[in-house]
């Protein structure tokens, strides 16, 4: 990984706007080898994993997401647990990391579906909120294949109300959209290989791909040791999953 020099910058950013773009983190070679990992993992290892190791989009066959890929599968364990990535979240999440989570977001050609406006913490469910997601491109993002779109500063505004959304893969969204204009929201366009870390409060969403091309993302979670689960949290999400498990 090749990761800026100049941390304090990065946390400066990450403060300020709750979300950060790092380009050209990742060399093509090291992409093809995810990739490559990625697709073993799904023809050899998903069939004889729980149906709730990924999501499928509503065609029944194609993969939404990947869950639990530091439980599944070694190479993605170890791939999260790179030092100088520590390095960086470290301050980030102020304290040590831990790793909660690697998961995919596919957006397929064609059928790959939106993601409602949401707070990752809704998922997450941790207090304090030190909790963030690196996200890498896997494929290029373009403006038409699905991009996230963050809204700067949101992770300042605590967590808002939610409200069920009954999408598979993301049961939880804002009860209502915030009043920020997608154009002056920051909308992540991105080579293969970029990578950007958002905070776990700031209001997120993607819409679908109707495109030819793939937007596949590989996500990284990672929290500061000394949070803790928010029991209040929890119990609304799980009333969440209840009505629209992952598979
Ligand atoms: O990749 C997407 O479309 C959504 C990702 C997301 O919700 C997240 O990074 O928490």
């Amino acid at each position: 990984m090749r990761l800026p020099n100049d941390i304090a910058s990065v946390v400066r950013d990450y403060e300020q706007n709750g979300v950060v773009v790092l380009r050209r983190v990742l060399s093509d070679e090291q992409i093809a080898e995810i990739r490559s990992e990625l697709n073993r993992y799904i023809a050899e290892d998903l069939p004889h994993k729980p149906a709730d190791a990924r999501t499928l989009e509503s065609d029944g066959r194609t993969i939404r997401n990947l869950w639990r890929l530091q439980q599944h599968n070694a190479y993605f364990r170890q791939f999260a647990q790179q030092p100088e990535l520590r390095q960086l979240v470290g301050p980030l999440v102020r304290g040590e990391p831990v790793l909660m989570g690697v998961e995919t977001f596919n957006k397929p050609a064609r059928v790959g579906s939106g993601v409602p406006y949401h707070q990752d913490n809704a998922y997450f469910c941790q207090t304090p909120p030190d909790v963030l997601t690196v996200w890498i491109a896997i494929d290029r993002v373009t403006p038409a294949n699905g991009p996230v779109y963050y809204v700067l500063g949101s992770h300042r505004w605590g967590m808002l109300p939610t409200r069920q959304s009954r999408v598979r893969g993301n049961s939880i969204g804002l009860a209502e959209p915030p009043d920020v204009p997608k154009d002056e929201q920051l909308c992540a366009t991105l080579e293969p290989g970029d990578m950007v870390i958002h905070h776990c409060q700031t209001i997120h969403h993607s819409e679908p791909n109707r495109t030819e091309h793939s937007r596949l993302g590989l996500l990284l979670v990672f929290r500061g040791a000394h949070t803790q689960t928010d029991p209040r949290l929890r119990s609304t999400y799980e009333e969440a999953l209840a009505t629209t498990p992952p598979a």
